[in-house]
């Protein structure tokens, strides 16, 4: 028999409509032709064209992709999954730089701006000619950003913020950053220019996971702020935990895109590789591995579109999207370390994607909140009690 291909086993194109099935493919042929044959080398490097990539996805409606208006392209949460399923597919740092833009910094000033906010910001932002970062997450708050040092206070009509804030993708090529700090009423987002005085961010090095994606830190000192740069929208910790939702659906998605080039990768290569004098892919070992891989992918792939389309219906729930980022990062990661032993000694090289995918995973895994904070979500949403602290 001809073989099937791992999407093609729970028949999900079925579920998709023309525009979204069209948009799929649109990006993948993107992956395939500019972004694929540099990959392993800017993971090598640690570099990669971050301002012309994101100038060639604003080009395509990627950034920003589920906002209306303001120069945004308004498709449903599917599409937008679907993006970052194939951008992930060619590798996590790519889709982080897209999530960041759209989900977390266009997505802030979306919800929470002023009209002049996002009149300033949205459109350049969609077209990819500014980036934006969010910065939330702090050295000792990670987790449980509630904790937050960064302070906001009052001078006049001007806001002075003092903080430091870690671990912030683009932090150090935005042209403006989302800053999240405590005033005395409550926590607000603030919207700092680059280049403003006191504002410096500075690249994290020595990274073994998202090696094609730049992580920073940035240091706000005394950095002083006109009335305006605050979000009037937000007030409390409900707002940037808000914004994380619409990040974490991308994720949902976008994991199960590594595992599938990873699966691909797999089982192309066990058709081809002999060993004991037969083809790897005829053992009954490899072929458990492949076809829990399969199962384990094309179930995450389901979950994924149907929380897309509760999310399309204005249903969906916070404790629904943890549910999907736990499972499927963990078993996009789970493929991609079963899929590694296929390939033997060649998967732990760059030749193969297979083993880049699963270091990405490890920061997937961790950020947009770790599994065992969805784990205590979907814990705290079964029982009624909250195990955090
Ligand atoms: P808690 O008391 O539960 O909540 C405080 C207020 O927030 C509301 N809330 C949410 N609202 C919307 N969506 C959610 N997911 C929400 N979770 C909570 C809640 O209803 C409450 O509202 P109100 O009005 O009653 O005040 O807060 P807590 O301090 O107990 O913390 C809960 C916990 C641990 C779940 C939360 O702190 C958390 O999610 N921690 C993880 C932090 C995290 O995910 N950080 C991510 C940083 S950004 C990032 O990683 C980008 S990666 C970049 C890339 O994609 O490349
Ligand atoms: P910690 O919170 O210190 O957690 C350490 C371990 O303890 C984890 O296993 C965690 O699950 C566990 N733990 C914590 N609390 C509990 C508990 N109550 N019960 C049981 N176990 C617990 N942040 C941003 O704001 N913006 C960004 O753009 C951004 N980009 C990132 C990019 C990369 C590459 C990485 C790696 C991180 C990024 N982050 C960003 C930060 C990310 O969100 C945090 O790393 C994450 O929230 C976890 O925080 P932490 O690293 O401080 O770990």
């Amino acid at each position: 028999p001809s073989p099937v291909h791992p999407s093609a086993l729970f028949a999900v194109d079925g579920l998709l409509t023309d525009e979204e099935r069209e948009i799929r493919q649109t990006v993948r042929r993107m992956c395939d032709d500019e972004l694929r044959p540099h990959l392993a080398q800017w993971f090598e490097e640690g570099r990669f064209p971050a301002r012309d990539l994101a100038r060639r996805f604003g080009s395509l409606g990627l950034l920003g992709m589920h906002l209306e208006g303001h120069g945004c392209a308004g498709l449903g949460a599917v599409a937008y999954g679907l993006a970052c399923l194939e951008l992930e597919g060619a590798d996590s740092g790519l889709r982080s730089l897209v999530s960041v833009q759209g989900s977390l910094a266009m997505y802030s000033i979306w919800r929470y701006g002023s009209e002049e906010q996002k009149q300033e910001w949205l459109p350049a932002m969609a077209r990819g000619e500014r980036i934006g970062c969010f910065g939330l997450t702090e050295s000792d708050f990670g987790s449980d950003p509630a904790g937050m040092r960064t302070r906001a206070r009052r001078d006049g009509d001007d806001w002075v913020l003092d903080g430091t804030k870690m671990w912030i993708t683009n932090g150090s090529i935005a042209d403006v950053a989302v800053v999240w700090a405590r005033a005395e009423d409550g926590i607000r987002g603030f919207l700092v220019p680059a280049g403003t005085t006191g504002f410096t961010a500075h690249e994290v090095g020595g990274k073994l996971s998202l090696r094609a994606s730049v992580t920073s830190e940035l240091v706000l000192q005394d950095v002083r702020l006109p009335a305006d740069a605050a979000l009037p929208g937000a007030l409390g910790l409900a707002g940037p935990l808000q914004v994380l939702n619409e990040a974490r659906l991308g994720i949902v998605f976008g994991a199960l895109g590594a595992a599938l080039d990873c699966l691909e990768t797999t089982i192309a290569y066990a058709v081809e590789r002999e060993i004991f004098g037969r083809r790897l892919a005829s053992f009954q070992l490899t072929q458990e591995k492949l076809a829990d891989a399969a199962l384990e992918l094309g179930k995450g792939l389901l979950l994924a579109i149907h929380l897309g389309r509760l999310k399309e219906s204005g249903v969906l729930r916070p404790e629904q999207v943890s549910a999907g980022k736990l499972n499927n990062v963990r078993e996009a990661l789970a493929i991609a370390r079963t899929c590694r032993t296929v390939l033997g000694a060649s998967g732990v090289t760059l030749e193969y994607p297979v083993m880049r995918h699963m270091a990405n995973l490890e920061s997937v895994l961790t950020y947009e909140g770790t599994s065992e904070i969805h784990t205590l979500v979907v814990g705290r949403a079964l029982t009624g009690i909250q195990a955090f602290r």
